[in-house]
């Protein structure tokens, strides 16, 4: 139980700058009470988050969401609220020039103008003292014809390797992939064997990032993280929930049967005690979440907690007892054995180890009576709020 305890409090999740804003759907942005009008702000209300959980201590950010003057100011800002700066997320998806595709688009010139702002995010790394860059790409077409497949794979591979080039040492990239959208035919990078394939042939600073709403209905989401971990190839996680697409819902709604499941890939293999600096950073457990109609601090400490709860159960799996039934081909009692696991109410194991940690044990109910909502509510009147694309 102890090292169940000592693993629990070890855990680090990270939060995206981008929940604490406004966000919505495509048909309607909802704006929200308090919400930050700039990144100084947005890593205020992600402090609060660890402040109340305790295992939340990094922030991603994304550029150009969060650009600001002097990356270094907002890196002590950072640390002086109480957090660091996470994984540095780059944007080639938001400018009119990538209509057709980013890296991958049949205009040199676009290409050129996309890799440019990859680069800079390493700038923003150096400044920031992040480890870590996270590409996603929109890229894709949409009717058969409409580009060659095999010449948007060349460069793709080419805008990667010259990224890889750039990175310092102890720096890393983790390469996203999505099943569709906002491409509907072809995406240049639609699943893990995709991003597998590119980051194979770059070396050990690619690495493969698995937002868990990017795959079809039904995928087997921890086959895929067995799989990456035993390659060396996991770089990360974007967690968040989907009932149906990328539907950004908070971690742990939708199915946190899948959640612990994974977590017990992760464990299994050897990759729970995530980042921590250097040439092996280790696996990121980020979330990427937007919360359309729910507060956002609070949204993302229940995330929070659900990932803890999920690990918590994993953590309980009786690894003898499964692998004493693996070996005899016990089928019914190796499956008992998780789901003993995972029923277990491991409720009271957070909220004692939250008090060890000298933390309220109610992180949600901790959080709604500390004031910090009526605080910012009041506080943020006028400016711009910050949101999705802000
Ligand atoms: C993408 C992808 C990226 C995230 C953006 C906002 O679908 O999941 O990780 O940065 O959305
Ligand atoms: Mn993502």
């Amino acid at each position: 139980m102890s090292d169940i305890r000592a693993a629990l409090r070890a855990q680090a999740i990270e939060t995206p700058s981008w929940a604490y804003g406004n966000s919505g759907t495509r048909f309607k942005v909802f704006a929200q009470r308090g919400v930050p009008r700039d990144p100084y702000e947005k890593l205020a209300d992600a402090a609060q988050v660890h402040a109340f959980t305790g295992v939340a201590p990094t922030v991603a950010l994304h550029i150009p969401w969060d650009r600001v003057d002097d990356y270094a100011d907002l890196a002590r800002h950072a640390s002086e609220v109480g957090v660091r700066i996470g994984a540095i997320n780059s944007n080639v998806f938001q400018d009119d020039d990538y209509r057709l595709g980013s890296v991958t688009n049949p205009d040199p010139a676009v290409r050129r103008k996309a890799l440019d702002h990859l680069l800079a995010c390493v700038d923003v790394m150096d400044a920031t003292g992040s480890d870590t860059l996270k590409l996603w790409f929109s890229d894709g077409t949409n009717y058969p014809g409409q580009d060659d497949i095999r010449s948007r794979q060349d460069r793709l591979a080419e805008a990667l390797s010259a990224v890889y080039e750039r990175l310092g040492e102890g720096q890393r990239f983790l390469l996203e992939y999505k099943l569709f959208e906002p491409a509907f035919y072809v995406t240049d990078v639609p699943d893990w064997g995709t991003a597998y394939a590119h980051c194979l042939r770059l070396g050990d600073k690619a690495q493969v990032v698995v937002d868990t709403g990017h795959h079809a209905p039904g995928t087997n989401i921890e086959f895929i993280v067995a799989f990456l971990l035993r390659e060396g190839k996991l770089g990360g996680f974007d967690f968040n929930s989907r009932f149906y697409a990328d539907d950004d819902l908070m971690v742990g709604a939708a199915d946190p049967f899948q959640l612990f499941r994974i977590m017990y890939e992760v464990i299994r293999g050897g990759a729970l005690s995530g980042r921590h600096g250097g040439p092996e950073q280790g696996v990121a457990f980020m979330l990427d979440q937007c919360h359309n109609i729910e507060p956002k601090i609070p949204g993302q400490i229940r995330s929070v907690m659900n990932i803890q709860e999920a690990t918590a159960k994993a953590l309980r799996v009786d690894g003898d007892a499964l692998a004493a039934a693996q070996a005899e081909g016990d089928v019914l009692a190796a499956n008992a054995v998780l789901m003993d696991a995972y029923n277990t109410d491991v409720r009271p194991l957070l909220a004692e180890l939250r008090e060890e940690m000298g933390l309220d044990p109610d992180p949600m109910a901790a959080y709604a009576r500390s004031g910090y909502f009526e605080k910012i509510a009041a506080e943020r009147v006028g400016g711009a709020q910050a949101g999705w694309g802000a």
